[in-house]
């Protein structure tokens, strides 16, 4: 009989193999990427796939939930512990699925938030225009200001002026670190929800290396993936008064059944983030983008926002170097890095082939990449960039790259 999934389908295993191939040769350095730890994926791919949980522990659906009900309540308890939170709900999908959540469970059609600018590091799902967030809620944006930090005091004026009644904060391409104290205040003195997407620096959080915004916001959304090493989900964190109509807006508001067996590889990566060796990975990526930052500018490239706090760096490479984001990911793609084109504040080109680029460094950083990597790293891209029409230069370095990356294990491999 046949069982493995070489065996039921090749064609498909022929394809996961070659990208555990291009994961294994590659430099990942897509900011929101990272390896999960075999024991994630061993959950991930454990019997929970098979079972329906609609409603949550002690309230269910559907019968036979003792060990669905065992697995929510723990990756719940160690959420709350992991980040100090009085509520947590486990069950979104993602994290564009948990910023939904709250909207609804905040929000009436129509209803203002305050969010950031995309272009200055906000997100997509903090109510670009092309999202169904925007068709329904009425978005406002704030932005940085010339130095790199957020403007609070337009933002106060704005918030002011406009008395939203959700102020959001969170960011997927700001790489510094934000006053969570005075966001809220002016949330509190406007009268509305603070809300904070730390999906990004979640495991950094987790890591104790940023301060933990959980005390200061009324809502916190988040991905367990990224920095924080889990696999592909979300997270609602919440003040106790916000946890029935959190709950109610995630199930059954929002979503159908949960996906128990993410949930339960949640609840791995929970407690691996609850681990002595996980604030040390944490504090590794601060050194190591600290480490690509001080490089990067050292061959020319114009780093925004002033600087990094958190695991990223933001570059405008059209202007320092005259490539477009999308070319520029083009040619690192063909020495075997990847990194994507991003939009910078205010950018005067399209989002499709915008002027800059994201740098992340969680991946490689669990591979045990350290300082003497990123600058050869550094050197490689910068190599690259100025010698993009040699296909000769590009296919050394893409040996070399491929060389050193044999070197450093994928943990979930
Ligand atoms: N796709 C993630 C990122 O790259 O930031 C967030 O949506």
């Amino acid at each position: 009989m046949k069982h493995s999934l070489k065996q039921i389908d090749p064609k498909t295993a022929r394809i996961i193999e070659k990208e555990k191939r291009r994961q294994l040769e590659g430099m990942e350095l897509i900011a929101s990427e990272n390896y999960a730890s075999k024991a994630v994926m061993e959950a991930l791919g454990s019997v929970f796939t098979n079972k329906y949980s609609e409603g949550y522990p002690g309230k269910r659906y559907y019968g036979g939930q003792p060990f669905t009900d065992a697995v929510e309540n723990l990756a719940i308890k160690r959420a709350k512990k992991l980040f100090r939170a009085e509520h947590a709900n486990v069950q979104p999908l993602s994290g564009a699925p948990a910023n939904m959540i709250v909207y609804s469970a905040i929000l009436k059609p129509r209803d203002k938030v305050l969010g950031m600018d995309l272009s200055h590091g906000g997100h997509l799902t903090h109510g670009h225009p092309v999202t169904l967030a925007a068709k329904i809620y009425n978005f406002v944006r704030y932005k940085t200001k010339t130095d790199g930090l957020i403007d609070y005091k337009e933002l106060e004026k704005i918030a002011v002026r406009e008395k939203p009644k959700l102020m959001l904060a969170g960011f997927s391409a700001y790489t510094r670190q934000m006053d969570y104290k005075r966001f809220c205040d002016v949330a509190k003195k406007v009268r509305a929800v603070s809300m904070f997407d730390m999906a990004h620096i979640a495991g950094l959080i987790a890591g104790r290396v940023i301060p933990n915004p959980v005390p200061y916001f009324d809502i916190v959304t988040t991905t367990t993936h990224k920095t924080l090493r889990g696999p592909r989900g979300g997270m609602v964190l919440c003040k106790k008064e916000f946890a029935r109509i959190i709950d109610k807006a995630c199930f059954p508001g929002f979503q159908g059944g949960p996906h128990m067996n993410n949930i339960a590889a949640k609840a791995v990566a929970f407690k691996e983030a609850l681990e002595p060796s996980f604030r040390k990975y944490a504090k590794q990526i601060l050194s190591n983008a600290k480490t690509l930052e001080r490089e990067l500018r050292r061959y020319g490239f114009k780093i925004m926002f002033g600087g990094t706090d958190n695991h990223m760096v933001l570059i405008d490479i059209f202007g320092s170097k005259g490539v477009s984001g999308k070319e520029a990911e083009t040619v690192l793609d063909e020495i075997g890095i990847s990194i994507n084109k991003n939009m910078i504040p205010d950018d005067p080109r399209s989002p499709t082939d915008p002027s800059g680029i994201r740098i992340g460094v969680p991946a490689i950083t669990t591979r045990g990449m350290k300082e003497k990597e990123i600058k050869q790293i550094s050197k490689w891209i910068n190599e690259a960039i100025e010698n993009r029409n040699n296909k000769r230069v590009l296919r050394k370095l893409r040996k070399e790259i491929t060389k050193m990356c044999r070197r450093f294990s994928v943990p979930g491999i």
